[in-house]
């Protein structure tokens, strides 16, 4: 085929280190920055095929989030701004694994499967962090959709979910908004002042927030964003990226793992802070208390918050919408028990990843979803909008009904839906605590998070083993689950699972219990479990 004799020749540009192998993993391709450049250009020719056989715009993001600096990772988006479909997944993995000699043979297999018209349009929007291999890397994607003579968009340095935004914005001719920087900060900033505007007596304190960048991408973002939200969100910015190094000692998962605050924010009791990752896809809040001691404010109570909020604006219209919140097996006991017996809200477990949680939530009429670790959104219906929006604009509904309707309209607008969003995230927070008069500290106390461990085991091999029950139960190795059922019986609202990480060569191991020391002990023996029955290496676990 005439069309893959520029593939061939710029393939040589960019060449596969023989002997590497690497998978699509839960959050794409992510490794050291030196291994990636055959992957980037590879990932730009499966972004154009895919675009082709979408017949619609595809994005390709450069980054590896949360990682370390000298790391680098490459995410696909398909047409309305969602994660690359499963179904792909497969194709990247062959793709980036082929050898150079293979890569025409294994291109055409893909056109072939998936009956691409080759002589089909296509384009691919490309975004990057700010690490310094992500120019290089960005470039080498350029290159690969320039070799099947796609069509290509360089967003430059943009967040995760921004491109995210820009690929669902085009491909629903603006429907959802304009594909530019410039519409994104719009369409959120508008929303965020018409929701906190007739908010009575916002004092400075309550208006002030301060924010960890991590030293990233959403630092930048964030800056440009605030020009627009004329005061009424001040934002004092720490780690932006200008001397810190990327979430290194700072952003949203060291917090959320190391349960403290990050390195170069200077907060006193009481303030509210929170913290992006790297690529400002996850968010957490917290602040410590008069005591000095930590309160951490993570997905669980992010998600608590948002779905009140939403349920009681649902009340006051009086239109019954079916919400739920999806959350994994590392939400909080606390959090689960919370939402199903006190707001009786319907709550739906999903396997690890966003991807599992973003397609449960796409069920009801509003689905929020957020992992543990901070990364999450709100979900809603073609339907439920619809409904909102006749009921804002219904000119016989009373004054409350219409006020709650504008307001969930406002939130619609908002949130963004393709993904999670630290800076919508963020704003949505913002603008709940605000309407509900709500201190930091009241949000925190509306349950009290059960005292939680997380360990990591290593294994010869992690597949070893098998889970179920959105990951609550291993099925293999054969034993464990036994062992583990028999040791979380011992403690007092005991509960633990384990299972293999996507993202990293270790086994996961999670426990909560009524006490710290409980969670501590059972994580550890239960870690030990792993290590005797999945085939441990290196040292025995130890408490
Ligand atoms: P793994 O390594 O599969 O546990 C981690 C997070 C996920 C998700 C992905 C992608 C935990 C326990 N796991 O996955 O929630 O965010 O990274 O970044 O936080
Ligand atoms: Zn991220």
């Amino acid at each position: 085929m005439a069309q893959f004799q520029e593939v061939s020749q710029k393939s040589t540009l960019h060449p596969k280190p023989v002997g590497l192998v690497l998978h699509y993993g839960t959050a794409g391709f992510r490794t050291n920055a030196e291994e990636l450049d055959h992957i980037m250009f590879r990932m730009g020719l499966l972004a154009t095929l895919r675009s082709k056989k979408t017949q619609a715009t595809i994005g390709v993001m450069v980054t590896a989030s949360h990682n370390p600096e000298e790391d680098n990772g490459v995410k696909l988006i398909d047409p309305m701004g969602q994660m690359l479909t499963p179904a792909w997944e497969g194709y990247a993995t062959q793709l980036a694994n082929i050898e150079q000699e293979e890569l025409l043979t294994a291109l055409k297999d893909i056109v072939e499967r998936e009956a691409i018209d080759l002589i089909q349009e296509a384009k691919v929007f490309v975004g990057k962090d700010t690490r310094r291999s992500s120019g290089k890397l960005s470039q080498a994607v350029l290159d690969g959709v320039a070799a099947l003579s796609g069509h290509s968009k360089d967003y430059g340095l943009v967040t995760t979910p921004q491109l995210h935004y820009m690929v669902c914005c085009q491909n629903t001719q603006a429907r959802y908004g304009d594909a530019t920087l410039e519409g994104y900060y719009r369409k959120l900033s508008q929303a965020f002042i018409q929701l906190t505007k007739n908010v009575p007596n916002r004092t400075d304190d309550q208006k002030h927030l301060f924010v960890d960048g991590a030293n990233g991408i959403g630092a930048l973002k964030v800056r440009e964003m605030e020009k627009h939200l004329k005061q009424e969100l001040q934002i004092s910015l720490f780690n932006d990226g200008s001397s810190g190094k990327l979430n290194h000692q700072c952003g949203a998962d060291f917090v959320k793992v190391q349960q403290k605050a990050p390195t170069g924010i200077s907060m006193k009791a009481g303030e509210r802070c929170c913290s992006f990752d790297g690529d400002a896809d996850r968010i957490v809040y917290y602040f410590s208390d008069s005591a000095g001691q930590f309160h951490l404010l993570d997905g669980d109570k992010i998600a608590t918050l948002i779905s009140t909020f939403l349920k009681e604006l649902l009340t006051q219209i009086g239109l019954d919408l079916k919400i739920a919140v999806v959350q994994t097996a590392y939400a909080n006991g606390s959090s689960t028990h919370y939402l199903e017996d006190t707001m009786k809200v319907l709550v739906r477990c999903t396997k690890t990843g966003v991807k599992h949680l973003h397609h449960a939530a796409q069920e009801f009429d509003i689905g929020v979803y957020f992992e543990a670790n901070g990364h999450g959104t709100v979900l809603f219906s073609k339907a439920a909008e619809e409904k909102i929006q006749q009921l804002s604009e219904d000119s016989n509904s009373n004054d409350e009904r219409k006020r709650a309707a504008l307001l969930l309209q406002n939130t619609i607008d908002l949130i963004n839906q393709t993904v999670g969003d630290a800076i919508s995230d963020m704003l949505l927070i913002e603008a709940i605590l605000a309407i509900k008069g709500m201190s930091v500290q009241q949000w925190d106390a509306i349950y009290t998070n059960l005292p939680n461990r997380q360990l990591k085991v290593k294994v010869l091999d992690r597949r070893v083993i098998d889970t179920t029950d959105a990951e609550r139960r291993a099925v293999s190795p054969a034993g464990l689950q036994e062992a583990i059922d028999g040791l979380v019986e011992t403690y007092r609202q005991g509960r633990s699972f384990v299972r293999p990480s996507g993202t990293e060569d270790v086994v996961r191991v999670y426990a909560e219990a009524e006490t710290q020391e409980s969670a501590d002990a059972l994580a550890n023996d239960v870690s030990l479990a792993v290590y005797r029955l999945a085939g441990g290496v290196r040292d025995e676990p130890k408490p």
